[in-house]
């Protein structure tokens, strides 16, 4: 793997002396590697990326979008001269490129990115890992609620879709639908119970997808707004950067904050399989909210707040049915570490589901109360 990666590390314009090469295990889409650097007897870092190019068809237009909108926040941040956040840097190849195309001994084009490597962070998977859970999600909502007002005046159009209907329930829905139909595996037949119920969910939460480009804005969003892609300052925990920039595209303000929820306040890994650990933390849920709410809540229309909560069950049971489905279909689009892995996902992810269905009426009041608050 080392001599590839050398090959590929002497097309980008990295300064110094390469003196480690390590893989990064985060993250179920791309290939990540840090490299280490000795330039002048400073130790410099980067991260290498493999994008994969089965989910984003498009490399070059996912970069594209990346260098608009780091440009962008990178911009906003020297105006106010904020110097606590940070954006994604790209290092760009020796050609002035933003992706090298490796062929590999298949003949197929690899894609590869570098960005500066963002010191003094941490990225946590679950809140668990951390002591000061309820400050980390609070930061969490900050991070995610900031990074969507500095996009707030991004020219929207001059943004590419880099996967067409990434937050479309019913799409997403469809295509549960059609794994279980093409039967490319047998596994649709143990679950039936919970197919049939996802079923009965369907219209209640298509309501974002319904109401999108109507009652609720498009906007610039992330799109994949989990946990470990916010790097916070291992000392002060504030959230410094927010990474994995692939699917900032059009979407709604309710993806952002639905999925972060489901991702940062569940007690649980997304793949924990002992149900009786799987649930929403509620107290996480309202630090979340504060920090997300603080940033956003002048801005947000009254729809968009009506839904807020709702949000959470959505984006939740959207995920249910992305890993239901790649797990029928045999297990093609998320990375997995053992053959059950997206078995054990979306059963995860719908014992969540279910918790969120008895929480809602809390949370609701709580988003209510926060709002009325924050405007007076
Ligand atoms: C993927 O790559 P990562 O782990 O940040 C996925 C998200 C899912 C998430 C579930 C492009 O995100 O949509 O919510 O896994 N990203 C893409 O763990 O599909
Ligand atoms: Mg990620």
């Amino acid at each position: 793997m080392n001599e590839k990666i050398s090959e590929i590390i002497k097309h980008f314009k990295f300064s110094g002396n390469l003196i480690k090469i390590e893989e990064n295990n985060q993250g179920n889409i791309n290939k990540t590697y840090v490299l280490t650097y000795d330039d002048n007897k400073e130790i410099k870092k980067y991260l290498l990326q493999k994008i994969n190019s089965n989910v984003f068809t498009e490399p070059y237009l996912v970069m594209k979008n990346i260098e608009l909108v780091t440009n962008h926040i990178k911009k906003k941040l020297k105006e106010e001269n904020d110097t606590i956040h940070k954006t994604l840097n790209i290092i760009k190849t020796t050609d002035n490129k933003n992706l090298y195309t490796f062929i590999n001994s298949d003949g197929e084009k690899e894609y590869y990115r570098a960005f500066d490597f963002i010191e003094n962070c941490i990225s946590y998977d679950s809140l668990n890992e951390s002591g000061d859970s309820s400050k980390l999600a609070y930061e969490a909502g900050k991070s995610f609620g900031f990074f969507q007002k500095l996009l707030n005046d991004f020219p929207i159009n001059l943004l590419g879709e880099t996967i067409k209907d990434f937050h479309n329930t019913k799409k997403r829905f469809n295509d549960l639908l059609l794994s279980i139909e093409n039967k490319i595996t047998n596994r649709a037949y143990d679950h039936a119970d919970i197919i049939i119920d996802l079923i009965s969910k369907i219209k209640e939460c298509s309501l974002i997808v319904d109401s999108l480009g109507k009652s609720i804005p498009v906007r610039v969003t992330h799109n994949d707004t989990k946990l470990n892609n916010i790097l916070m300052d291992k000392e002060t925990c504030v959230g410094v950067a927010i990474i994995d920039l692939d699917t900032v595209m059009p979407g709604s303000s309710l993806f952002d904050l639905g999925d972060g929820i489901r991702s940062a306040c569940s007690n649980s890994f997304e793949d924990e399989t002992d149900k009786n650990k799987i649930f929403l933390n509620l107290d996480l849920t309202k630090s979340y909210l504060k920090g997300f709410l603080e940033e956003t809540y002048d801005s947000l229309t009254q729809d968009e707040i009506t839904y807020l909560g709702l949000s959470i069950k959505i984006l939740t049971y959207e995920l249910v049915l992305r890993f239901l489905t790649d797990y029928i279909n045999g297990d093609t689009y998320f990375k997995i570490k053992y053959p059950e892995h997206n078995r054990d996902r979306f059963l995860n992810q719908y014992y969540l589901l279910q918790d969120i269905e008895t929480k809602l009426d809390e949370i609701n009041d709580y988003i209510e109360e926060t709002i009325n608050d924050l405007k007076n």
